[in-house]
């Protein structure tokens, strides 16, 4: 057995400039696992806490006075590494010490074990040996709590490549339309600069639907038919919107929509856009409305970011109420790598879609990708462009030379 020799850790940014942490797992003196921590702009209320009062300083304090406690451990031993931080923290959402913390130390115990056994990581996370590639997201365009002011109110808009037949194809797609897109937006307006949200996709001043509408013509004129060999996917992050006081979404035109007339403006995007993917279509607390949409669209994967917050007692909520028929695995969310594994086991075992994503404050770390492997997800929401996102997309690229994954999986 291997042993944990030494944890060391440190300050350092992510790609909005905020501080973060990152932390070294080192095994038998020679085997070191490296693994520094995203974050969110748009959380969900039930997240694991990320960073405690927003002080990473005061976690790796914490974490420095507990380090003999990981001293000597396996760290091939997921679950023993996961205990250990729960009886150092002893809060559900990790509101201690940090569920930063957690999720460093989990991944990065596991990274320094696969560089001592050989093994890429997705392999050491899964015995599993019919692994397929999930469908890289491309976020073409960006609004919200992305972006500044004038641009949408829609999170995020992807491209989902689900024609493509390799990752290196799906790949190309999604540079090739978030390229085209640029073309698009600057013939549209002149003024338009080339601005990007903070995961990367072009972020104009624009309303919702012209922005889906320049979506679409950017799918065809890069010579993609719309339903066949790609097709659009939003996140609207929907909590970001909605107003508990009033009980209605707030939009930037000034317009104010109930929970019906919300189903309503969805279901509109939906069928007018051949939407496949819909991501917080209504806000986190509305499990009821999601279920509406979910039984409305069965075709369409009807996914839960803040309304499931990788967390098994929110998916099991969503389970039991048909509320939707994917779910966004964040490993952050959930804190641990060991919560997060445990949560994608539940959503297979009641065929609930995973997609795995990164956060809108990155870092050029890429083990999501192997996550997104292991976990059987059905895509990965990565990013198209920039240094932090195209980290993961070229990890994506090499572990597409093992010959244990059999092709992409369909939609
Ligand atoms: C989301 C994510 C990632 P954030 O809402 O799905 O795209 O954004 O990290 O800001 O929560
Ligand atoms: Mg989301």
């Amino acid at each position: 057995m291997q042993k944990i020799t030494e944890v060391k850790s440190r300050l350092i940014y992510d790609s909005r400039g905020s501080k973060t942490i990152e932390l070294d797992v080192i095994t038998d003196n020679k085997y070191m696992g490296r693994v520094s921590v995203p974050s969110g702009a748009s959380i969900g209320r039930n997240e694991a806490i990320n960073f405690p009062n927003g002080e990473p300083e005061k976690c790796l304090k914490l974490l420095n006075n507990n380090i003999n406690k990981f001293l000597g451990l396996d760290p091939a031993d997921l679950k023993c590494i996961h205990n250990t931080i729960r009886n150092v923290d002893k809060t559900d959402n990790y509101s201690n010490i940090g569920g930063a913390v957690a999720f460093a130390i989990t991944i990065a115990s596991m990274e320094s074990a696969s560089r001592f056994f050989g093994v890429p990581l997705f392999k050491l996370l899964t015995d599993e040996s019919k692994l397929e590639f999930p469908i890289p997201l491309g976020n073409i365009l960006g609004g919200g709590l992305h972006a500044g002011n004038g641009t949408p109110d829609i999170q995020e808009i992807l491209v989902c490549p689900h024609g493509a037949k390799s990752i290196r194809e799906a790949i190309e797609i999604n540079f090739k339309v978030h390229n085209e897109l640029r073309n698009i937006l600057q013939k549209r307006n002149i003024n338009f600069t080339g601005g990007k949200s903070d995961e990367g996709g072009w972020a104009p001043e624009i309303g919702n639907e012209e922005a889906l509408e320049a979506s679409c013509q950017a799918c065809e004129s890069s010579g993609y038919k719309l339903g066949k060999d790609i097709s659009l996917g939003i996140d609207i992050a929907a909590s970001t919107q909605w107003d508990q006081k009033s009980e209605k979404y707030r939009y930037k035109n000034n317009k104010r929509f109930n929970q019906e007339e919300q189903i309503k403006f969805v279901s509109d995007l939906i069928n007018r856009y051949k939407l496949t993917y819909v991501e917080d279509a209504v806000h986190q607390d509305a499990f009821g409305a999601m279920s509406e949409l979910t039984n409305e669209f069965p075709n369409v994967l009807i996914a839960g970011d803040d309304l499931t917050v990788t967390n098994t007692m929110f998916l099991e909520k969503a389970i039991n109420l048909k509320s939707c028929n994917a779910t966004i695995l964040k490993v952050n969310q959930a804190g641990s790598l060991y919560d997060a594994l445990k949560f994608a086991k539940h959503a297979k075992k009641h065929n609930i879609k995973i997609i795995t994503s990164h956060r809108s404050g990155e870092t050029i770390d890429s083990q999501i990708v192997h996550i997104g492997i292991c976990t059987g997800s059905k895509m990965l929401k990565i990013g198209v462009v920039g240094g932090e996102r195209i980290s993961k997309i070229n990890e994506l690229i090499r572990i597409s030379e093992y010959d244990l994954i059999h092709g992409m999986t369909q939609l």
